[in-house]
């Protein structure tokens, strides 16, 4: 268990984050658990199970990416009769969704990038790694491509965004979240990933996603959001609203830089609603929002998640 404790404090630190990768972190946990675990017979491999997929689950609250993931490897589990059943289950399912989700990545990259146009300049927020699937895609087409990324604070991920995106050479210049309706008259595209999509087709995603749709809207600039299907949240369709993640004030300004009565909020996502969103880029092709209920009741009612229908 102190594997499992310890993948839950990379994620809840940001060791680990982008909400793909943190579903990915997890998955391979309760793979690694049920590996690990040869010992224990059903009952006590399947209460072990449930207390790590609990101690997952409460890492960081937004992204539903983590949620279906732990899902996905945790199906069935009722349905094992016996210790060996149940871990190879668990393992299998844990492989599966890691396989999958890489895929997905790749995909999304190919479909995203017959949508970028030779000399188009595309605005990134954060680092969203099926977003950069797509840049990167049409950069190896030979598309000359140019990227404006913004700093995302207070984490600042446009700097890893900024770094690998120039790694691969990528043309690529960081600017201030401020700088963005400053920047749109030149951008032909805005490009983000996302944490949790719900089922009336809203994107949430990092904090100032919903300004840039905004200004995109003003300026006529496509706004296109990359996800895989497991991040459409089939949570949201029974009602339960999306627990925006707040973190430590310290993270925006320390305790020594402010009077102690000035209050320091740090809300890390927003919502954006799906009339700013042009079409959403998802490993079984382009959706528009508003066809997010489909994808979720997709999921729900025939085990979506370990459908092959990329290929
Ligand atoms: P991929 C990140 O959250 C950002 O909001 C990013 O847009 C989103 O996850 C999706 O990332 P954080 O972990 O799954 O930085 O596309 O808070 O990599």
């Amino acid at each position: 268990m102190d594997k499992v404790v310890e993948t839950a404090e990379d994620i809840r630190s940001m060791r680990v984050r982008g909400a793909g990768r943190i579903a990915r972190h997890a998955a391979r946990a309760l793979g690694d658990l049920a590996r690990e675990r040869e010992n224990l017979d059903l009952e006590e491999l399947r209460d072990e199970l449930i207390r790590a997929r609990d101690i997952l689950l409460r890492s960081r609250p937004t992204a539903v990416s983590l949620w279906n993931g732990v899902q996905a490897v945790m199906r069935g589990e009722g349905e094992a009769l016996t210790s060996g059943e149940l871990r190879e289950r668990i393992i299998e399912n844990a492989d599966a969704f890691v396989e999958r989700s890489e895929r997905a990545t790749r995909s999304i990259g190919e479909i995203g990038s017959r949508r970028i146009n030779d000399g188009d300049r595309i605005l990134t927020h954060c680092n969203s790694s099926v977003a950069l699937s797509v840049i990167k895609t049409a950069f190896e087409q030979g598309k000359d491509i140019e990227v404006i990324a913004t700093e995302s604070r207070p984490w600042k991920q446009g700097l890893i965004t900024s770094r690998e995106l120039s790694e691969v050479g990528v043309p690529v210049t960081l600017i201030v979240d401020s700088a963005v309706r400053w920047a749109m008259k030149d951008i032909d595209m805005v490009l983000v990933g996302a944490d949790t999509i719900s089922s009336n087709g809203a994107v949430i995603n990092k904090i100032g996603t919903s300004q840039i749709a905004l200004v995109a809207q003003e300026a006529r600039v496509p706004f296109v959001v990359c996800a895989e299907t497991y991040k459409f949240s089939p949570r949201t369709l029974s009602g339960e609203p999306v627990e925006i993640e707040e973190r430590d004030p310290a993270e925006v300004a320390g305790a020594d830089e402010l009077p102690p009565e000035v209050k320091v909020l740090n809300p890390v996502f927003d919502a954006t609603p799906p009339e700013y969103i042009d079409y959403i880029v998802t490993e079984i092709g382009l959706i528009p929002p508003y066809a997010s209920y489909e994808v979720i009741v997709r999921m729900l009612g025939q085990e979506y998640l370990f459908e092959d229908t990329d290929e």
